[in-house]
């Protein structure tokens, strides 16, 4: 049975699955995950193992495996493991009869639960009722409520305790462990192999019921496990509790005793406490994020899955980056790419501006790895990283793929001549200032990084003195399949962006700032002439413009006489389906066949387009674009709003939002390379599809627009924004939209409806027919 299929979504607030389907094994497991940006624990069952790829992603634990080139997040040891025997018979899904299975992602609340009858191959019965949780009111805690029914008496043994066996992507992470016992609690403290950080997971356990009639603790390797005994009758049931704290100490000082009080805590609240005040955060959350929608309860399950998963794969209790897959494995290291600043940012800086502030403010904080990379490359002032972990260096390594013909690795440039992602880091801090007008962010933080990516473009543009212009050359703008390209359409505007920015923010520090200015200036070398130069390559920097007949734009020079072909002709020429398409000898290379559209992009983001562009961009490379990556799916629903061409904008919706809940994904391993988990861009991507797609939401630089445009089956659609210290609530339905603001705004915020402009005040309501 495939996953759509086999899912059931009647309530709109739970995915459930009615039948164990041992082939989407790694899939689901990521599908049904819980998290809460510290750590992602992947939604597996509770007696599985590294086998069946339980895991427990941590941030901020990037470490390089002994011989390893890639930096990426531990997988701890799981601290949930927990496996039931009946007399003597391991419970397991693949083995004996599984009766009346459930396993559900309650997404309200953050949970993740599994009910089923288990018979053993012998024939003796027991119901298992399972609810676990990542604790969104204390980030270190894991929560597991296991509660099993004897349907027959027997003896039962639950072996419980910490897993130490963890798969690794990359190599071995620990170099070194130690287990201990301590009051009554059992725990392992790690150390890393490459910069020797620690972490301590600690497990304490509870038995609601009987007490056993035998307890022992076995330690084995970094595996320590408590083992209990009941002698059950028939219809007598047992629950055990347990609490698991992860801590390590680049976060806090004494991991162990952090870790140690941690657990102690929670055991003494119980379950039903933990949960409560777990709950209550996700309430908070939902209060300011949900997207309802009337009408279609597939649309409806699918966004909120994807606010979910952007949700917990996102940091908030600290200054630190969205990982491509989030939390939910190690492909991609667990590092931010312009991914963050594109596709995620926007869902945050509009409902949970605080969150917001914390990834821009990561981009502050990692300037010195910037800084160091444009360095290391010849270049001045910040050069982000492509992949970026915890101190900005460059993470990239600069072997990725691998050609599967011959087994040679494959020099990508992603991580030197991708350039824009400098330019994407300005355009969130942009997004984000907008939003909030935090000036009070640009003086602290957001003008050191936009001076310094201003320097970084100086030293990196050319000047053509022929042609009196300047120019980018030796690029690759997001489509990845072709590098080394000369003014790419996406990298030049967003670069001409950037400069902009730079220069407003500057002449505003000059006007109403400057002893702030005089600080800034210490930290970054430049003076008026270097403000010149920026003015100067922004009014110079060559534009491709749109065609003056077709009104295309190209997306780099030369690109319109490459051989004209579609994707699906194109792939037939693959001799091997796993072969990367891209530099330098892929198939894709001399064709006009892109993995993403860079114009597109380009459209989706910056304005100025009109609406005869915007159809003609889209109409000319929506045919050409291969949608090898994740993330062009929601740009192209976003331009097909735009375009209007609000069919294929659904069509490109739906492909988005079931990436990951129906498997949809092509690539799970391209160029040799393992990509699976979540695509936390993807989940982003869908926020803005609704928002910014079909309500047609836009910030003004004075208030805020809206253009809906509902989906055919939709009856309405509601949620909620946080936009220039006013929260606003907006409701679309076919034929009209009424915004209402919260009484406890301070403020007015000017609405424009198409030919219509309304101050709306707080605790008001306007309706636009
Ligand atoms: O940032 C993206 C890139 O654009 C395409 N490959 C995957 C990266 C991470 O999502």
């Amino acid at each position: 049975m495939d996953l759509k299929n086999n899912l059931r979504t009647e309530t709109g607030w739970k995915i459930i699955e009615k039948s164990f389907n041992p082939e989407q094994l790694v899939t689901t497991g990521s599908n049904f995950m819980i998290g809460n940006g510290y750590m992602g624990y992947r939604g597996t069952f509770e007696e599985w193992t590294a086998k069946e790829y339980t895991a427990c992603i941590v941030t901020d634990t990037w470490d390089k495996a002994e011989g390893s080139k890639w930096s990426e997040l531990c997988n701890v040891p799981n601290g949930l493991f927990t496996q039931l025997f009946i007399d003597d018979e391991r419970l397991s899904v693949f083995s004996g009869q599984t009766a009346a299975y459930y396993r559900a992602l309650d997404m309200k609340n953050g949970l993740n639960q599994r009910q089923m009858r288990w018979t053993s191959p012998k024939g003796k019965k027991v119901h298992l009722n399972v609810e676990k949780f990542a604790s969104l009111d204390n980030h270190h805690q894991l929560v597991l409520n296991y509660s099993f029914k004897a349907l027959q008496s027997a003896t039962f043994t639950l072996v419980t305790g910490i897993d130490g066996d963890v798969w690794s992507i990359n190599g071995e992470h620990f170099a070194n462990h130690n287990t201990f016992e301590q009051d009554g609690l059992v725990g392992l403290e790690l150390e890393t192999a490459e910069l020797a950080t620690k972490i301590s997971v600690v497990e304490g356990a509870s038995i609601v019921g009987k007490p056993p009639t035998a307890e022992t603790v076995n330690h084995d390797g970094r595996t320590i496990l408590r083992k209990y005994h009941f002698e059950m009758d028939e219809g007598e049931e047992l629950t055990l509790q347990k609490v698991v704290a992860v801590v390590h100490d680049n976060e806090v000082q004494h991991p162990k005793k952090t870790a140690i009080a941690t657990v102690q805590k929670g055991l003494k609240k119980g379950y039903d406490t933990l949960k409560q005040e777990h709950t209550k955060n996700w309430e908070a959350f939902w209060k300011k994020s949900d997207i309802d929608i009337e009408g279609n309860l597939e649309a409806q399950i699918l966004v909120r899955f994807n606010l979910y998963q952007a949700f917990i794969a996102t940091p908030t209790h600290a200054n630190l980056p969205i990982g491509a897959r989030g939390l939910s494995c190690q492909v991609y290291q667990g590092a931010a790419f312009w991914d963050q600043e594109t596709f995620n940012l926007p869902m945050f800086t509009y409902t949970h501006p605080e969150i917001a502030k914390r990834l821009v403010a990561y981009r502050y904080d990692t300037l010195p790895g910037a800084k160091r990379k444009a360095k290391r490359l010849g270049y001045y002032g910040a050069f982000y990283a492509w992949t970026s972990g915890k101190t900005g260096d460059e993470l990239f390594p600069d072997y990725f793929f691998t050609d599967v013909l011959t087994g040679r690795p494959i020099r990508n440039h992603f991580n030197c001549w991708q350039i824009h992602i400098s330019q994407d880091v300005v355009y969130g801090i942009w997004l984000y200032y907008k939003a909030t007008r935090d000036w009070d962010f640009i003086i602290e933080m957001g003008a050191e990084v936009l001076f310094e990516v201003a320097q970084f473009i100086v030293s990196r543009v050319h000047f053509k003195k022929d042609k009196n212009r300047y120019e980018i050359i030796r690029v690759l703008g997001p489509d990845e399949y072709h590098e080394n390209v000369d003014n790419n359409a996406y990298t030049n505007y967003l670069t001409k962006y950037a400069l902009e920015k730079a220069c407003e923010v500057f002449e505003k520090l000059r006007d109403e700032n400057a002893r702030e200015l005089e600080r800034i200036l210490k930290n970054v070398a430049i003076d008026q002439d270097s403000v010149k130069a920026w003015e100067e390559i922004a009014s110079l920097l060559y534009l491709p413009e749109p065609d003056e007949n077709t009104k295309v734009i190209e997306q780099f020079d030369g690109y319109f006489g490459l051989e004209d072909i579609n994707p699906k002709q194109l792939r037939k020429r693959l001799i091997d389906p796993g072969e990367y398409w891209g530099w330098p000898n892929g198939i894709a290379v001399n064709t006009q066949v892109l993995k993403q559209a860079d114009v597109i992009q380009l459209m989706a983001m910056l304005d100025g387009f009109t609406d005869n562009q915007l159809t003609a961009n889209y109409d000319y490379y929506e045919p050409r674009t291969e949608h090898g990556s994740s993330l062009s799916p929601s740009v192209h629903a976003l331009v097909a709003c735009k375009a209007k061409h609000y069919e294929e904008a659904y069509r490109y919706f739906m492909e988005s939002s079931t990436i990951d809940l129906y498997n949809a994904s092509k690539k799970v391993m391209s160029g040799g390379s393992f990509l699976g988990g979540i695509h936390t861009a993807a989940a982003g991507g869908v926020w803005l599809i609704v928002v910014e797609g079909f309500a047609g939401f836009k910030m003004y630089k004075d208030g805020i627009r809206f253009r809906p445009a509902l989906p055919e089956e939709w009856q309405s659609l509601s949620f909620k924004l946080h936009v220039l210290s006013c929260q606003i609530e907006v409701s679309v339905k076919t034929d009209c939209l009424t915004v209402h603001s919260l009484a406890a705004n301070k403020k007015e915020i000017k609405i424009y409806f198409e030919d219509r402009i309304e101050m709306l005040k707080p605790s008001d309501s306007i309706q636009f027919i």
